[in-house]
Order: C-alpha cells, then structure tokens, then sequence
C-alpha cells in the first residue's frame, strides 16, 4: 500500500497545486501529470520508493528551483516605447547547469514555461550530457517587427537575463520566435554588459562560436530517433514512404530536409494559419526562402505550385487539424504544443499510420496520447525525440569551453549516436518495466531515474 501511496499523494499534491494555481498552469499539469503517471513501475521497487520519499524527490522535481520575471522596455521603429514582459525559469540543475531554450511569442506565459522547463529536465537527463533543465522566454512577437526592433528588444531583454545566466550557471538557447538571429543579437549585449566573450549562449551563427549543425540538429534528430525505433519496432523504413509534418519552422524544415535524403515523400507543411498539401512532396529550397528569409506565410507556396493545396486553419475539421486527416506511414508534429488532439489520433489510427514522432514540445494531448499507446502506432515522446537539438547545444558547450571547432560531419556522427542510444535506452527501459513498446513511459522512467539518482546523491 505503501507504494501506491506515493504516487495517490503526488496526485494529491497535484489536485492541490491545480486549486492554488492560475489557469494558465493547465499545461504544466499536463506535462507533470503524464510524467507522474508514468513513473509508477518505478515505485514497485521498494528501494527506489523508499529513497524517492525520503528525499520528497517528486514535490523537489515538481517545484521550479526559482522563476525570474522581469520587464523588458524598449523602443520601437516609430520611438514609442513598448513594454513586453520576460521570463527564465531555472527549474533543476542536478545533473549541469540550467539548459534550455528561449521562446518569443505572444502566447508565452509562466505556465507554458514551466511546462517546457519541465520537460527539459527529463529530455536533459535522456542525452547523457551534464545538463540541468530551464526555459524562459517573452511574450514579444517577432513577427512583423523589422531587423533593427528585433534587435532593440533582445538588447533590452539581455540587459536583465544577463545577471542570471553564465556558462556553468545557465545558458539559453532557442526555441519558437528565437533562432540564430536572435541568439547573435542577445549575445552581442551579453558580450557588451559582461565584457566576457564565453559560450554562455547556443545556437549561435557558426562564424562566432556556433556548432555547425545546430540549426539542423533537432529536426535530423527526430529523423535518427525514428528510423531507429521503426528497426527495433521491426517495422519498414521511411524510404519511399509518406510522411506528414505540421510546423514550418526550424524543426519541421529541417525535419523534412532528412526525409526528403532517406527518399521519403513529405507531403504536407503548416503554419499558425495554414496547410499546405503537395502530393509530389513540399519544395524544400521554396519553403526555406518563405519561411527563413522572407518571413512569410505559406499562402504563397501556391503561387509558385498552383496543383498544391492550401488549406486555412478556419477550414480545419472541428477539433482537429488538416494535416493528421491525410493518410500516412509516418507522422511529425513539429510546430507546439497540444497541435494533436484526439479527432486526430482517431484518424491517424484509422488510416493505418504506422508511427507517430513528436519534434515540438509536448505536441499531443492527454487524450491523443492514450489513443495512440493503445493504437499500434509506435508514439515516440518530445522529449527523447526531439532531444537532438539541445544535444548539439551541449556539444556546443564543450567546443566553446575547450576553444575547438568540430566539422559538421563529426558532429552529425555524434549527434547520430547520441539519437540511436536515446531510443536504446528508452526502448529498454520501457522492457525492464514491464511496458515493452511504450515509449512514453520509457523515456519518463529513464528520464526520472537519472535525474533522482543525483538530487538524493546531492542531498539538501
Ligand atoms: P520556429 O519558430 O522556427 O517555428 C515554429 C513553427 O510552428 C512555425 O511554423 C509556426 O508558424 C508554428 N507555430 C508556432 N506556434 C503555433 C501555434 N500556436 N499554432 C500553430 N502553429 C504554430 O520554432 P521551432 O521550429 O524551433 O520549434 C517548433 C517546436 O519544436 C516547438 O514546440 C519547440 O519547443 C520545439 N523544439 C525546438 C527545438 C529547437 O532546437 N529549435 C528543440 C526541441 C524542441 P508561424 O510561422 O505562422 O508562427
Ligand atoms: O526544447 C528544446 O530542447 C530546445 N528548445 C533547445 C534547447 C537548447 O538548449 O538547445
């Protein structure tokens, strides 16, 4: 009885947090509650349970180390001040320093950051490297914002994050509405407060201490991790295959990219307004110069492709989205969070999809994901699967600390390694416990271990 109560009291623990807490939580309670649920077989070790609750390593997991908030003033192109408000939250540093992203968006909030923060401490402990867990961000919009405001915001932004941040304390990364733009300007301020030139942040251009690689690292990784698991799942290669991905963004492009090499057919790409379906598979090089250099939506694809379909969120199937109502082998949720809801999984599961590949964050809901678990579908989790881009990040770090540059092709080695003992290890881990083939629990479970093995050896 004793073991079921550890996790009944952390539910308890979570019921009460739920009542004290605002709203916008909600995701964070979904992220907490699958991990939660996940690592019960763990807590049927005596051991295991009786050094979890000695040490309260779920509420000290649970509970952000500390979340900095702070106001970010600056001006605009027409010299009107703006004011957006930014955020860090350091959730867990057993294993490193806190490591994590930046996301700039008009939706951030504390809740979707310590869900994110969250569910990086995991995915973290998953890589093997010495990095704890952190997300921050701002509820800024880059969108429609020109060079130089961009740049005024990150300035401002730097100009409070810089006290909290160094390269063994915590070094950010990026995430939606931050990429290598955006990481050059906010280290050139961090340069100018500090006078310190240090890998303090990644995904930096690769002309002043940027990994090769690191802009293409999550979306290759996603691809490793799934080819690797559609071998142990002893299913048929994505050669030939269609696949479907939601996002246009850094993942997704680079997601596609990887497909399109192994001889896949990608046939469909997203963004906040729209679908696009190409049946002979989505013109990379056009998409690119949509999305990375001329910042527009996908609308325009057409122009270039009239045989391609474009499809409006507003004409999207109630409850659900275009994209995972066309029949596929492969799925890649790469855009955010809670893009796949449960009219989706039902119809992925009746088109016969094979496997389902989370790029973005926490992609599937509560509810799509029990759909998929009890589907054949081989649902591969956000946070060992998109695990590849915070990898390189940490490979990163070590090419800064030791003043190396690594080609591209040792790091994709690397990164390629890094994806194939991931999915090892969850797949294993998932057999250990008597969940074979779930790699959600797998990859919570493992996740977990790692991370309480140091916080108890730590102490308090
Ligand atoms: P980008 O900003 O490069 O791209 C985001 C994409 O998602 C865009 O196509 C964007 O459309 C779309 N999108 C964003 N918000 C919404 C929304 N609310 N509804 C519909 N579409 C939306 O971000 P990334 O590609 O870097 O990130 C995508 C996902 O991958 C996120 O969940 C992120 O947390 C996760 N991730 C990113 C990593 C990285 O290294 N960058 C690492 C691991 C995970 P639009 O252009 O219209 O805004
Ligand atoms: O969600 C993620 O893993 C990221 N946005 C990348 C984090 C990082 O530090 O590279």
């Amino acid at each position: 009885m004793k073991r079921v109560n550890s996790i009944v009291d952390a539910k308890a623990e979570i019921a009460k947090l739920k009542n004290e807490n605002c709203a916008e939580d909600d995701v964070f309670f979904q992220a907490m509650e699958e991990v939660l649920l996940s690592i019960f077989p763990l807590f049927k070790s005596d051991e295991m349970y009786n050094k979890s609750a000695k040490n309260a390593i779920i509420r000290r997991l649970i509970t952000p180390d500390r979340v900095i908030k702070f106001k970010v003033v600056w001006l605009d192109d027409k010299n009107e001040v703006q004011v957006n408000t930014g955020y860090r939250v350091q959730f867990n540093n057993a294993l490193g320093p806190y490591k994590g992203g930046l996301r700039f968006h008009p939706s951030v909030n504390e809740g979707i950051l310590k869900f994110l923060g969250f569910e990086q401490i995991l995915k973290n402990a998953l890589t093997g490297l010495p990095l704890g867990g952190a997300k921050g961000g701002s509820d800024f919009d880059p969108k429609g914002k020109s060079d130089f405001e961009v740049m005024k915001f990150c300035s401002a932004f730097m100009k409070e994050l810089y006290k909290h941040i160094g390269p063994r304390i915590d070094v950010p990364a990026g995430d939606i509405g931050v990429g290598g733009r955006e990481i050059g300007y906010l280290f050139g301020q961090y340069k100018r407060m500090t006078t310190a030139f240090e890998g303090v942040l990644t995904g930096k251009p690769a002309f002043f201490g940027g990994s090769l690689m690191r802009p293409e690292a999550t979306g290759y990784g996603v691809i490793y991790f799934t080819r690797k698991m559609l071998e142990l799942e002893g299913k048929e290669t994505l050669e030939g295959k269609v696949c479907t991905v939601s996002g246009s963004g850094n993942v997704a492009l680079h997601a596609i990219e990887k497909l399109q090499a192994l001889g896949a057919v990608t046939v469909t790409c997203t963004d906040s307004k729209g679908m696009i379906y190409d049946a002979r598979g989505v013109d990379l090089p056009l998409l690119k110069e949509l999305k990375f250099e001329r910042r527009a939506s996908l609308e325009e694809y057409i122009k270039a492709h009239p045989e391609a379909s474009y499809t409006p969120v507003s004409e999207y199937p109630k409850g659900g989205h275009a994209v995972w109502n066309i029949p596929c082998y492969a799925a890649f949720p790469c855009a955010t969070q809670n893009e796949l809801t449960a009219v989706d999984a039902k119809n992925l599961v009746k088109n016969g999809c094979v496997s389902v590949t989370e790029g973005a964050n926490m992609p599937s809901t509560t509810d799509a994901v029990h759909i998929m678990l009890k589907s054949d579908i081989c649902l591969a989790p956000a946070k060992a699967a998109n695990a590849g881009g915070v990898a390189v990040s940490g490979f990163e770090m070590s090419q800064n600390a030791a003043m190396q540059k690594w080609t591209f092709e040792e790091v994709d080695l690397k990164l390629k390694a890094t994806m194939e003992d991931i999915c090892e290890n969850v797949s294993s881990t998932a057999k250990e416990f008597g969940v074979a083939g779930n790699y959600v629990d797998g990859a919570n479970i493992a996740g977990f271990k790692r991370v309480a093995d140091a916080m108890i050896a730590e102490g308090v």
